[in-house]
């Protein structure tokens, strides 16, 4: 079908979706609409499907892909935003199948549930790329390839740093008493990050986890689930919370319980993402450490693409290299060289 064929359908398609008050019925919300081009052909229609918008992650997430993905690189961006809700995704990919678009880069609210619609888009002849999160699919040709993180090397990270931390307060002994705001359930980083710490915790006998809640990835969610922990236990030690967001929300849990956190304070705050947000609570000594999750990936993707516009053969995982940061660090430095 001609790209301009493919221009004409998609605007039917978003007028059919249209319920008459400006509104996409699928309730996810589109970037405007891209005004046609003289001769489309020349460009690379790629679409992408984004989590949605939860966390300073995210958005640094998708300035990555708006800033690499222009027009100018050759490239015609088709970005949809599913609000965190899968159905969304779902009928997003059907979309972008039935416009024929080069590339799908999908990034998976949660790792099931795909099989049958990547089955379609692989019958159309067009190649999901996944980006951070990834899928739990029987056939792995459903997918080009995944380029993320490491999650449950995350995790684990976070809890030999923990190890690290107490023995230097000589706390290794003591009944250390722990929390996790977990994000959303059935993610990659959800399950990589908890599978990771729990790999470590089970090897220390003084370490209790007293629950385990997710907090979706959000501040108001994150505060929530802390207020209800501390409500709910005496004591708390640690509280390791899978992304900066829901750190957001629990620190003003803990400070409104009158309680304190951070290297001064009586619970000791592991967090997720390293977010320039989070590096500057940790200078205001609200986090203890923070472990690094890499947005900036569409860089990396579009190598891949460009790969493949060649023939070339391309890795089927591809992590991001990434460290993480606390206070025995220079933080303000640091933060001048963060991106998002
Ligand atoms: C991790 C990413 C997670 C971030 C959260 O790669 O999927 O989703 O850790 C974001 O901030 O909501």
């Amino acid at each position: 079908m001609s790209k301009k064929c493919i221009w004409f359908l998609y605007f039917l398609l978003m007028f059919a979706a249209f319920d008459g008050c400006g509104k996409v019925s699928s309730g996810t919300e589109h970037a405007p609409l891209y005004e046609e081009v003289e001769d489309a052909s020349e460009y690379i229609v790629v679409g992408f499907l984004q989590v949605g918008s939860e966390s300073d992650w995210r958005m640094g997430s998708t300035n990555s892909f708006k800033n690499t993905f222009t027009e100018e690189n050759g490239y015609y961006l088709l970005f949809e935003d599913a609000q965190q809700k899968q159905e969304n995704q779902l009928k997003s990919i059907r979309n972008f199948i039935l416009q024929e678009v080069d590339y799908i880069i999908l990034d998976p609210i949660v790792e099931t549930g795909w099989d049958a619609v990547l089955t379609e888009a692989r019958d159309a002849g067009i190649p999901v790329i996944l980006a951070d999160r990834s899928i739990d699919v029987e056939d792995k040709e459903l997918y080009t390839c995944w380029v993320g993180s490491d999650f449950e090397k995350e995790g684990q990270r976070a809890g030999e740093w923990l190890v690290d931390y107490l023995q230097k307060q000589g706390r290794s002994d003591e009944e250390i008493r722990i929390v996790t705001l977990q994000g959303t359930l059935g993610s990659t980083a959800q399950i990589g990050r908890t599978a990771g710490f729990a790999a470590v915790l089970e090897e220390q006998e003084n370490w209790e986890m007293l629950e385990y809640m997710s907090g979706d990835f959000t501040q108001a969610k994150g505060q929530e689930v802390m207020e209800y922990f501390l409500d709910t236990y005496e004591e708390i030690d640690v509280v390791v919370s899978e992304n900066d967001n829901m750190t957001f929300g629990a620190v003003d849990a803990i400070r409104e319980a009158g309680k304190t956190c951070g290297p001064e304070g009586e619970i000791i705050i592991l967090s997720f993402d390293a977010s320039r947000a989070a590096l500057r609570a940790m200078l205001r000594g609200e986090i203890n450490v923070d472990f690094e999750c890499n947005p900036i990936l569409a860089p990396k993707i579009e190598e891949i693409i460009q790969k493949l516009e060649n023939n070339e053969t391309v890795e089927k995982v591809q992590y991001a290299e990434e460290q993480y940061f606390d206070t025995s660090m220079d933080l303000e430095k640091i933060i001048k060289t963060r991106t998002y």
